[in-house]
């Protein structure tokens, strides 16, 4: 049984033994991403007060400016992975390819990929508004010795074997799971490290929050129209109230605690939604089910889609079970 105000690090070596596969691995996985989020941390806290935010003039895959915060915490993140000699591979939303870990020894032991959103809702920093990181982690399905190909990357969401995200708001929070349910641990900025503050988070099977850019709302699909003004209607629990941050991880962390739903769905613009199935889609379908909650494209589960490429969209409908089930029939039926 996890104990409040554990830390982080106690946290990881009482659990590592739930943890199907060889334990000290992922631990040092783990703890690489911890510090590299604090690394990160100290520079989002501060990008007010040094030159550090505004593009760094270049433009990623995805044809978005490149903040430099982006760059930063993309290499950051890259850095500490790679020098903890566990991964064998890194496919982030800032690189056009994966990226090859070579083992220290250079005969590619190393078990795990990881796939990044090294800092989600980059938009956001120029307007003090919270910003995250997500993570999902996978065993590389090609043999040990060869270099990381491009199968290690493309699996469903449901072989994760960890994931999870950092939310750069009010306090600093690294939220993951193992699948053994939902931890969530608080930085303590004056000492660095982090604490057990949300265990064994869930979130609600109804809420009252629905998080969606309603200015997309005329390009949206009948069945999301006809489910946002159910939402709207003033009936029983309705209507229910419109909350969206512009930041996945802060939406999907304040609707987990408070019981809601995101949904961020095809349109014109987006014709297979705007979200990436890799390193946003499947690790906060994976944490969503973990918590007691649901994730779909609208009609499946996002963590069964059969991945195709690297930076492939999906549209994304997540949150509190009853409500992603209530989203989903108008979506069958429209
Ligand atoms: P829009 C940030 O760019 C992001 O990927 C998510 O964090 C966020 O929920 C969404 O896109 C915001 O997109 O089109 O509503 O501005």
């Amino acid at each position: 049984m996890s104990k409040r105000n554990q830390t982080l690090g106690e946290f990881i070596i009482e659990n590592q033994n739930s943890f199907k596969y060889s334990s000290g691995e992922l631990s040092k996985l783990i703890n690489s991403i911890r510090l590299a989020a604090k690394v990160v941390n100290h520079e989002v806290n501060k990008a007010g007060l040094v030159d550090i935010i505004g593009a760094a003039g270049d433009t990623n895959i995805q044809g978005e400016d490149q903040q430099k915060l982006d760059v930063y915490a993309n290499d950051k993140f890259i850095q500490t992975l790679t020098k903890r000699n566990i991964v064998c591979g890194i496919a982030s939303e800032e690189e056009d390819d994966f990226i090859t870990i070579n083992s220290q020894d250079e005969n590619h032991q190393n078990k795990y990929v990881v796939l990044i959103d090294p800092l989600d809702g980059s938009s956001n920093i120029d307007v003090n508004v919270s910003v995250g990181t997500i993570f999902s982690i996978y065993r590389r399905v090609t043999p040990l010795g060869t270099p990381v190909s491009i199968e290690d990357f493309l699996q469903k969401g449901n072989k994760q074997v960890a994931a999870g995200y950092v939310v750069y708001g009010t306090s600093t929070m690294l939220v993951y799971t193992t699948g053994h349910g939902v931890n969530g641990f608080t930085l303590n900025p004056a000492i660095g490290s982090y604490y057990l503050s949300h265990p064994d988070m869930q979130f609600p099977e109804d809420g009252n929050i629905y998080s969606v850019n309603e200015g997309n709302y005329l390009d949206f699909p009948l069945g999301i129209k006809k489910y946002i003004k159910y939402c709207q209607e003033d009936e029983g629990e309705r209507p229910y109230t419109s909350r969206y941050i512009g930041s996945l991880v802060s939406d999907f962390h304040r609707n987990m605690i408070k019981g809601g739903i995101y949904m961020y769905p095809k349109s014109t613009k987006n014709p297979k939604g705007k979200l990436r199935l890799l390193y946003e889609c499947n690790p906060m379908a994976f944490i969503a089910e973990q918590a007691n909650g649901k994730a779909s494209d609208g009609f499946n589960r996002i963590m069964d889609i059969e991945p195709t490429e690297l930076h492939e969209r999906v549209p994304f409908i997540c949150g509190s079970k009853n409500m992603v089930e209530k989203a989903e029939e108008f979506m069958r039926n429209n």
